[in-house]
């Protein structure tokens, strides 16, 4: 390990002590207890936009940023919350299972205890106190961290354990059911089964996945446009209804269709009459999307950011065009970036809307690279993005510092 690494590591491993310490000592004067200390992270999908819940392939990072859950057992079947985020409490009996939909922050949490309850874990009531470091609104999955820490939290509590493919699942069932959002997979998975230093290859389908080193001579960096995605559910949820009226005129043509997944780019063309306009170009990103993250995959195993760069690039036309989830802060920030030295490519990452890019960076680049992407941002827009370089992280855990 070089002397500057050893250095990051030690500081880091001190950060972490501090916190959970801090954590511990607010748990003890809000509930009296002594409290166990987990996180989940946030991610950045390096490409494989809004192919999860086509049942295609993504390629997400956990990121070193992190939600926090400090929790311990109580006596009796209630699950009591606090959010250091928003200084609010929230709590239900756990023998009362019939939650309803409810946009609250409370659903991430309070929607993974009934999530679990009804996936069969027997968890006993909780006291939890919750703090997120992942910025909410800006598309590194701010809620799957509150849910995956939380339910993680929730399960050790109790003395149980499940897979990290299991309890991504019971995430995404509390976001889909209980706070609205009709999200994919992937932002559970990766929370989940992150692994540091590696991007996940995961197909959303089988839920198999690989581990991939990232490049040892570039580094993603990951953009804010600061301006947060707040209203973007409903056309998310949108989308996945176009996705889903695709599939159904698609599989009468041809039966063993299930999903976008299985339409090859030369079937969509052959149909392409039969489909609302608006549904074969969404069909038309996610199945060259598809293609891009297989493509992607090659690439970094064979050490080559040109063309992982240039996949980039594709993806976010197709995003911006056929998908339409851009917005004219991530168009901009895409510009800026592709207008500097070093940089192979860029797009933006997540749901869309607002939130974040993603771009690939020659490593001796990446200072000049920040430097310019700020001022050219707030040249442009008047705002000063934050900027973080990914470092691979790994999935939920408990802090033992
Ligand atoms: C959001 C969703 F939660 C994910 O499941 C995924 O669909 C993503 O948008 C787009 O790729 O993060």
């Amino acid at each position: 390990m070089t002397e500057k690494l050893a250095g990051q590591e030690e500081s880091s491993a001190i950060l972490v002590r501090r916190e959970s310490q801090r954590l511990r000592e607010h748990f003890q004067k809000l509930y009296g207890q002594e409290a166990r200390i987990f996180r989940a992270p946030g991610r950045v999908n390096l490409i494989g936009e809004h192919t999860d819940y086509n049942e295609g392939f993504v390629m997400p990072v956990a990121m070193d940023l992190y939600t926090w859950v400090a929790a311990a057992p109580r006596e009796d079947a209630r699950v009591r919350v606090y959010s250091q985020n928003l200084r609010e409490r929230a709590e239900m009996d756990l023998q009362d299972l019939n939650l309803r939909l409810q946009r609250h922050w409370s659903a991430y949490v309070l929607g993974v205890a009934t999530s679990l309850r009804l996936a069969g874990a027997e968890i006993g009531g909780a006291n939890l106190l919750v703090e997120g470091k992942v910025p909410m609104g800006a598309g590194l999955s701010s809620s799957a961290s509150v849910e995956v820490a939380a339910g993680y939290a929730l399960l050790e509590s109790s003395g149980l354990s499940r897979s990290p493919v299991e309890l991504a699942k019971i995430c995404q069932r509390a976001e889909n059911e209980f706070a609205g959002a009709r999200c994919g997979i992937m932002d559970q998975m990766i929370a989940c089964c992150g692994r540091a230093n590696y991007a996940l290859m995961l197909d959303c389908r089988t839920l198999g996945f690989r581990l991939l080193p990232l490049f040892s001579d570039a580094q993603f960096v990951v953009c804010n446009t600061m301006v947060k995605h707040d209203h973007a559910a409903g056309e998310y949820n949108a989308r996945r209804a176009d996705c889903e009226t695709a599939t159904r005129i698609l599989a009468e043509q041809m039966p063993e269709v299930r999903a976008l997944r299985d339409v090859p780019l030369a079937d969509l063309e052959r149909y392409a009459k039969l489909l609302p306009e608006v549904a074969y170009r969404r069909s038309r990103h996610v199945i060259s999307e598809n293609a891009r993250v297989l493509a992607a995959c090659g690439a970094l195993e064979h050490g080559d950011p040109e063309s992982f760069g240039r996949l980039m690039r594709e993806s976010h036309r197709s995003l911006k065009e056929d998908y339409e989830v851009s917005s004219t802060e991530l168009d901009l920030l895409v510009e800026i970036a592709g207008g500097i030295a070093g940089v192979y490519g860029s797009r933006m990452t997540g749901g869309g809307f607002g939130g974040c890019t993603i771009s690939l960076v020659r490593s001796g680049a990446v200072d000049e690279f920040q430097t310019a992407v700020a001022s050219g941002y707030q040249r442009a827009t008047g705002r000063k993005p934050d900027i973080y370089i990914v470092r691979a992280s790994d999935g939920v855990r408990e802090v033992l510092e």
